[in-house]
């Protein structure tokens, strides 16, 4: 458990992370949109966010998208849309260099992001529980398809079957694809040290896996701008940007 944030300078708070993780063989990293915020996507909650204009039972769940795919298919166009104009950040580069260190055996990256960017930024063993907005999926024959950020009709037909698409993500009262799922919480669960960056841990079954990580020993850092639901519960907060702090972090480890 963290000590009071008060009572512990940041630069104390940096080196204690840089000194769990050098003594971790495993390695397991939760993200979240924050860790995209300086790429310039939107996160979803708070002021700016993407729910903020949208009530989120209107764009992210199965019944939504029954009552007005449209609708639904407008929201994410215009993300599809923005991604072709984004890149990486230093967040995203460093969790990157983290996964060259261990090595992608020891190193599991667990994200919610439906972005994309980190692979992009060169992470190999990435966990993409809630989908990629870069594929989309059949609602009749159920085939994926990896679109990237092409742009999309307002409403995407299957070329196959002809039915209409759906982007490959989890919506609310959506069961996470379950192999994809049971690979994450195997990795948390074998991690040493958990490094849990830019969520609000809101959002379950997600957020339960910090719950795991420490029933299993593991120690918790955490990186945010601000505390979060998880903070009270993890063994180091370091507050700041993650594409300040992860490289930081990265250069206290040397
Ligand atoms: C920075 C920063 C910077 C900013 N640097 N940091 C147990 C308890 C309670 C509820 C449930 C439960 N189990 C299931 C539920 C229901 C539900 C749920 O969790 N509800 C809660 C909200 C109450 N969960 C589900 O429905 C899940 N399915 C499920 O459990 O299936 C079983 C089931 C079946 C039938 C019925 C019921 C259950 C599915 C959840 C799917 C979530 N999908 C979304 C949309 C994905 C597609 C898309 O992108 O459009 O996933 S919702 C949205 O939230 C998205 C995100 O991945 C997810 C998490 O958000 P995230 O990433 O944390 O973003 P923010 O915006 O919340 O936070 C950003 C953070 O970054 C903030 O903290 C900032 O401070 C920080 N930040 N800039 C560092 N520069």
């Amino acid at each position: 458990m963290h000590p009071p944030i008060d009572q512990e300078s940041p630069t104390d708070a940096l080196r204690r992370a840089a000194r769990i993780l050098r003594g971790a063989t495993r390695v397991a990293v939760l993200t979240g949109a924050g860790i995209s915020a300086e790429s310039g996507l939107a996160t979803f909650r708070g002021a700016g966010g993407l729910w903020e204009g949208h009530r989120v039972e209107d764009v992210a769940t199965p019944r939504a998208f029954r009552r007005d795919p449209g609708l639904v298919w407008r929201f994410y166009n215009l993300r599809r849309a923005a991604l072709a104009q984004v890149s990486p950040n230093p967040g995203h580069h460093a969790l990157a260099d983290l996964e060259r260190r261990w090595g992608s055996d020891a190193f599991a990256l667990v994200t919610q992001n439906v972005d994309g960017l980190h692979q992009q930024a060169g992470s190999q063993n990435v966990l993409e529980i809630h989908g990629t907005i870069r594929h989309v999926r059949c609602t009749g024959c159920e085939a994926i398809t990896d679109r990237g950020t092409e742009a999309l009709a307002d409403l995407p037909a299957c070329e196959a079957c002809g039915q209409l698409l759906r982007p490959n993500v989890v919506w609310f009262e959506e069961a996470l694809p379950e192999a994809v799922w049971k690979r994450a919480e195997d990795e948390v669960a074998r991690c040493d040290c958990f490094l849990v960056v830019g969520t609000s841990a809101v959002v379950y079954p997600a957020a339960g896996l910090i719950d795991l990580a420490r029933m299993e020993g593991a120690a918790v850092i955490e990186v945010n701008v601000v505390p979060s639901q998880a903070s009270s519960r993890v063994d180091v907060l370091l507050l700041g940007p993650s594409g300040t702090v992860l490289p930081e972090l990265v250069n206290a480890l040397a």
